[in-house]
């Protein structure tokens, strides 16, 4: 007869302590990332399959409809004005743009259409537009997404009356780590626009990002914000690093794939009825990782040629993939 692991058993009673708490320690989610890698994606895909179709994936395509020339200083991000990263700068996009990019976006497959602009926060005026754009592409039968920077009060339920189903806005990493990679706000900015977006009645889109330094215990720190966010977001971005020549980060080791898994893994343990989105990173990630990352509960990827500055694999490709693997788009 098998016996359980004492790991597992363990496991067992923190998720059944947890039933009945209110918010996950970091302790406790440290100690979940620390599993057997085998019991863990067990646990994952159990979890998952509580909640989700197994086979089946939610395909969100991106558009930079304002790109490049952001004041902010994101230590990862290739749109800072402050890094010479050879990204050209281009203002917000006609409405025609954008409706034919979400118009072969939809004939690709995808069921959302999100739109980022590289703001630290939309001005009223450029409110006004994105909004006759939300209200495009969600005519056309899309979700809507947007992540456009820190809101100021009262512009979530205007984007909400213009039709976005989805405001995308990330912690990005733990508040301990986070003044070593973004000077220019504060984690609390970030809750706050996240408290607005809640409020407002929109889903919440909220991750970030590993691979920039960070401890695993930093990892834990993240997931156990977002899983403590009340409720939690209903779409969780996993970003690897892309590492782009000429940000500060562009020379930083990264995380071995298995961690990548791992964090994948925790991610839907802890949340799992939110989407778990495998998002930028999977250019570089060979298919079979992406196969481990799926089996780990990612239930969600961007899908088209282009992230907003960067590639992601091309639509054949995800296709192909997919077909491999018996995933169907939901
Ligand atoms: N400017 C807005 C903001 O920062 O809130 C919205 C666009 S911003 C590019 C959206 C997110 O993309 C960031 O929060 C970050 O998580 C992710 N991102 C940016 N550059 C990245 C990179 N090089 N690798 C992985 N993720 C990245
Ligand atoms: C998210 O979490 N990842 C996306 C989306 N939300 C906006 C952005 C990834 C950007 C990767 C770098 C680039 O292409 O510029
Ligand atoms: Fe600007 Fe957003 Fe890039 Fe930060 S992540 S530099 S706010 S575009």
């Amino acid at each position: 007869m098998t016996q359980a692991a004492p790991q597992t058993i363990e496991l067992h009673r923190k998720l059944q302590a947890h039933a009945h708490a209110d918010t996950w320690s970091v302790e406790d989610v440290a100690a979940i990332f620390a599993l057997p890698f085998n019991d863990l994606m067990f646990k994952a895909q159990t979890v998952h399959r509580e909640h989700f179709d197994a086979s089946r994936v939610q395909l969100s395509t991106l558009l930079s409809i304002k790109t490049g020339g952001c004041p902010e200083d994101c230590g990862y991000c290739p749109q800072s004005v402050r890094y010479d990263t050879g990204v050209t700068s281009q203002d917000l996009l006609p409405l025609d743009t954008v409706m034919d990019a979400a118009r072969a976006a939809k004939a690709a497959g995808a069921s959302r259409f999100c739109m980022g602009a590289a703001w630290r926060g939309p001005k009223q005026r450029d409110l006004e537009e994105v909004k006759q754009m939300i209200a495009g592409v969600k005519s056309l039968g899309l979700e809507t997404c947007a992540t456009l920077g820190m809101l100021k009060e009262g512009m979530a339920g205007e984007l909400k009356d213009a039709g976005l189903d989805y405001y995308n806005h990330n912690l990005d990493t733990a508040p301990e780590k986070y003044e070593d990679i973004i000077g220019t706000r504060g984690y609390d900015d970030r809750l706050d626009t996240l408290r607005q977006v809640r409020e407002s009645g929109m889903n919440v889109c909220c991750g970030g990002i590993v691979g920039m330094g960070e401890t695993r215990e930093e990892r834990a720190g993240l997931l156990a914000q977002l899983a403590n966010l009340t409720p939690p977001p209903e779409s969780v971005p996993i970003n690897n690093l892309v590492k782009v020549e000429g940000t500060p980060l562009a020379d930083q080791e990264g995380i071995d794939w298995t961690e990548f898994v791992r964090t994948i893994a925790v991610a839907r343990i802890l949340m799992p009825t939110s989407f778990v989105r495998l998002s930028a990173g999977r250019q570089q990630m060979p298919e079979a990782v992406q196969a481990m990352c799926f089996l780990a509960g990612a239930n969600s990827i961007f899908y088209g040629d282009k992230l907003l500055t960067t590639g992601n694999p091309e639509v054949d490709r995800d296709r192909a993939l997919m077909a491999k693997l018996d995933i169907q788009p939901l």
